[in-house]
């Protein structure tokens, strides 16, 4: 029988699992568009396709399913491109129809012509063009296998006359997923024992890689006396129900993880692949497990890397684990990281003068929101706080831009959380600066009808940045922000809201914008001195606000310096 191309395309994401495509539509898009409708794929239409993507990776995220994005030709499939890093870098299986100018006109610089191989080749595991109607399945199937075995973006151009072209020989080609259980062999096992067994103060650093592993890697840790510090990715799998657990490490990490990598003799390393070297174990012997080959020993020289999922691994490697019987290195970093929780408790809260620091918002959200809510954070303070201040349990889980690192993430994200996960609470810490910069898909969320929750982190500036100036001495720099009552635009686009400013209005406000049962928006102005600090103090960043603040007192800005001095340090 013989079949439109479009119709091919269509039904071949179909079979791969795809649920939603995010998008626009438009010119060389519509025969897809018109297959899509007829299909059982639900087509969300998003004002921004960058939104579009940021929708996709999260949905992909959380059921690790394919997702689509689909744009029109030239700029339309060209929009998409930040979410589509946003997604590739996250591991998250994306197909991106991208619809191209008719095959005949390729090359002669014609209206809305883009070479979207070279556009998205760098931020994608797939990247190939439909060149004829009888390779459309074959090249579709591709795609979507390449998508969710490499966990990736898989980018499939089709130019418009192809999708309108007919295959009267359909061949049955479909796409093929298998999970392997992948351990090092019995060799390498006995070399890694050996190393951890000749350990005195040995810690574990797990990253996003543990995901499935929490009872392996507390059974090591009991086996190895062993405190577990991990990465922020990680903190939704780690930071649960374990005892032995002392903190993220990092730029947002606390001191006693830091410390503990720091300090050890020997790590055990599971997962991770985090970036900043100077957060790794400088003399210690180190360990790595990991499942990409192409990670071990990428980012600080490891004794011995192996390839291998961590649950199988560990679980092959533990008969093999002497007990150990002197746990004092590791009751030295849970008495510290105890330490740290206490002080944090004492200072996550009101300002004095009746302020929301953003840590402290954060704080009363975490207390109220579902105990399976998932959350986003915007690029910014908001991620921090969400890092540092949603209790994990477990159930919930934070979407931020770890690796991308991008603004304007939260709210396009929490559109696919709720797509994907339309009973569960979805919640996002907003940036002001981050909200505004795809403000028009909170018309998504009201035309969708997604009940997400949004709270705006309102300091009236990127504050972020406005830190790391501060930190290397410099005055505030194009950073201020002019907005508007964010609750009442949010009211005029279709939402609930409401606007916040005293720390004794917090907690109700809080409660009454969760309970709502659509889309909501909290305005919170908050504090917009208060600094993200490191879990360290080192030289530079101290130098660099003692330089900003003689600086801002010659500006005659010296009430700056005191606010900043107040909320952060007295
Ligand atoms: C797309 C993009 N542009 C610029 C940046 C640089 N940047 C990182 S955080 C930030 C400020 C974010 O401001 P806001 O959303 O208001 O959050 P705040 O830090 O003020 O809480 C900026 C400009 C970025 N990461 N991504
Ligand atoms: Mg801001």
């Amino acid at each position: 029988m013989s079949k439109k191309v479009a119709d091919i395309i269509v039904e071949t994401l179909q079979s791969a699992g795809v649920r939603h495509c995010y998008g626009v539509v438009g010119d060389t898009l519509n025969l897809i568009a018109r297959s899509l409708e007829r299909s059982k794929i639900e087509w969300v239409s998003v004002r921004h396709e960058e939104a579009g993507a940021f929708a996709a990776q999260a949905e992909a995220q959380v059921t690790g399913h394919l997702t689509a994005v689909a744009g029109s030709c030239g700029p339309g499939s060209l929009h998409f491109i930040n979410g589509i890093f946003e997604a590739n870098r996250n591991r998250a299986p994306v197909v991106l129809i991208a619809s191209q100018i008719i095959r005949d006109e390729l090359g002669f610089d014609f209206i809305q012509e883009v070479d979207f191989k070279q556009v998205y080749q760098s931020c994608s595991v797939f990247c190939d063009m439909i060149y004829t109607a009888e390779q459309a399945r074959r090249k579709t199937v591709i795609a979507c296998q390449t998508a969710l075995a490499k966990r990736g973006v898989a980018v499939l151009i089709v130019p418009a006359d192809v999708s309108a072209s007919t295959v009267h020989e359909d061949v049955p080609y479909s796409v093929h997923v298998s999970n392997p259980v992948v351990r090092p062999n019995d060799a390498d096992l006995a070399e890694i024992a050996d190393i951890l067994n000749k350990g005195e103060k040995i810690a574990v650093y797990g990253g996003s890689g543990c995901q499935t592993a929490h009872k392996e890697i507390l059974a090591v840790a009991e086996k190895l006396k062993a405190p577990i510090a991990h990465t922020s990715r990680a903190k939704d799998f780690l930071e649960h129900d374990n005892p032995y657990n002392i903190g993220m490490t990092g730029m947002l990490g606390n001191e006693a993880g830091y410390h503990a990598l720091l300090d050890c003799d020997t790590c055990l390393l599971l997962g991770a692949d985090f970036a900043w070297r100077q957060f790794y174990p400088g003399r210690a012997k180190i360990v790595q497990v990991d499942i990409d080959p192409t990670h071990l020993g990428r980012r600080h020289p490891v004794t011995k890397g192996v390839v291998g999922d961590v649950r199988a691994t560990l679980e092959a490697l533990l008969p093999k684990l002497n007990e150990r019987s002197d746990s004092s290195f590791r009751t030295a970093y849970l008495g510290r990281y105890a330490k740290y929780k206490e002080t944090e408790k004492e200072k996550i809260v009101a300002g004095r003068d009746g302020s929301i620091p953003g840590s402290y918002l954060t704080r009363v959200i975490s207390q109220h929101a579902a105990r399976d809510a998932l959350f986003t954070a915007d690029d910014g303070t908001p991620a921090a706080w969400a890092y540092r201040h949603i209790e994990a349990n477990g159930r919930r889980r934070i979407f931020a831009s770890l690796l991308h690192g991008t603004m304007a993430n939260g709210m396009p994200s929490s559109i696919g959380l709720q797509k994907a996960q339309p009973g569960r609470q979805i919640v996002c810490l907003a940036g002001d600066g981050g909200i505004s910069m795809l403000f028009g898909d909170l018309m998504t969320v009201v035309q969708q009808e997604l009940p997400i929750k949004i709270a705006v982190f309102d300091n009236g500036k990127l504050g972020f940045v406005e830190i790391e100036q501060k930190a290397e001495g410099m005055l505030d720099t194009f950073t201020k922000l002019k907005n508007p009552n964010f609750a009442e635009v949010a009211r005029a686009i279709g939402l609930w809201g409401q606007t916040v400013s005293r720390a004794d209005e917090l907690e109700g406000a809080v409660k009454l914008w969760l309970s709502q049962p659509g889309p909501a928006l909290l305005h919170v102005h908050v504090n917009p001195m208060q600094l993200v600090m490191p879990p360290f103090m080192s030289v530079e960043p101290a130098v660099g606000m003692a330089l900003y603040s003689a600086r801002a007192v010659l500006h005659g800005r010296g009430d700056d310096v005191w606010e900043m001095v107040k909320e952060n340090f007295v």
